[in-house]
């Protein structure tokens, strides 16, 4: 199970939704990268759910993992998107060369990803083995609190980095935090479109951030292709007009 000879990376994430994988097809969309997303190649073709699931029961992997996404690359197949993109940024050129800046490169994303859980939360606080419907009460009182109080925390916190980056999250150039907070922009922005315009006013370098990468030429042919899956009720940002407490 090497990665093929060609230095391909190989993805595997669920096939129907961006979720967390989005994070990491975004960054090897930016950076070109030679990459195949496996799952959504044709179960004919060694794709589908079925390769994601043969891959997690796999007893020959030496790094056993727990939930997509996957990457397969030298030889290696690891899960955790935070780990994921600590080990494809330096190989993408999507964080700069110091150790310094990789760790604090490593450290936003892991913030990034706390704040997805949270996101995910505020339409299953109870389960997610539960349909939406059967925890909408509870589901509204976490949005409650998202909403006033989670995301402008959150937010702010991320614009604060802008801020000391001047205008990217790392001093030294553009990293794919740049990207993962472009997603989490476009996210809110589908999932919670009354409350975050209620206060995006208080965050433009992360307005102008999620222009500036839309923008970006590989990352704009990128969301104009079928690869973008849109935003659905499935993943991790939903829309559901009763949560979004503009
Ligand atoms: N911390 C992990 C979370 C992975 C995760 O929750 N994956 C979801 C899809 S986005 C999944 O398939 N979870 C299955 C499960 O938790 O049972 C990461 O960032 O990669």
């Amino acid at each position: 199970m090497s990665q093929a000879a060609d230095g391909r990376y190989e993805l595997y994430y669920w096939p129907s939704i961006q979720g967390r994988g989005e994070f990491v097809r975004l960054a090897l969309e930016d950076a070109g990268a030679n990459y195949v997303d496996v799952a959504r190649l044709p179960e004919d073709q060694g794709g589908g759910v079925r390769a994601i699931m043969s891959l997690l029961k796999s007893e020959e992997l030496e790094a056993l993992p727990f939930a997509p996404p996957l990457l397969k690359s030298e030889g290696r197949v690891f899960a955790q998107s935070p780990l994921i993109l600590h080990y494809l940024g330096p190989r993408l050129g999507l964080v700069p060369n110091d150790e310094q800046s990789r760790l604090y490169a490593h450290q936003l994303f892991l913030t990034v990803a706390d704040f997805l859980v949270e996101v995910h939360d505020t339409h299953h606080p109870i389960g997610v083995a539960l349909y939406y419907e059967d925890q909408k009460p509870e589901a509204l009182r976490r949005s409650e609190i998202f909403v006033k109080q989670r995301l402008p925390k959150f937010l702010g916190y991320f614009e604060r980095a802008l801020e000391k980056g001047g205008g990217h999250a790392l001093n030294g150039g553009f990293s794919y935090v740049d990207l993962a907070l472009f997603q989490v922009m476009a996210g809110l922005g589908y999932a919670f479109p009354k409350a975050l315009a209620r206060v995006s006013g208080h965050y433009p370098r992360l307005v102008a951030l999620r222009e500036e990468v839309a923008a970006r030429p590989r990352i704009a042919a990128y969301l104009a292709s079928d690869r973008r899956l849109p935003f659905n009720e499935h993943g991790l940002f939903r829309h559901y007009p009763e949560l979004d407490l503009g």
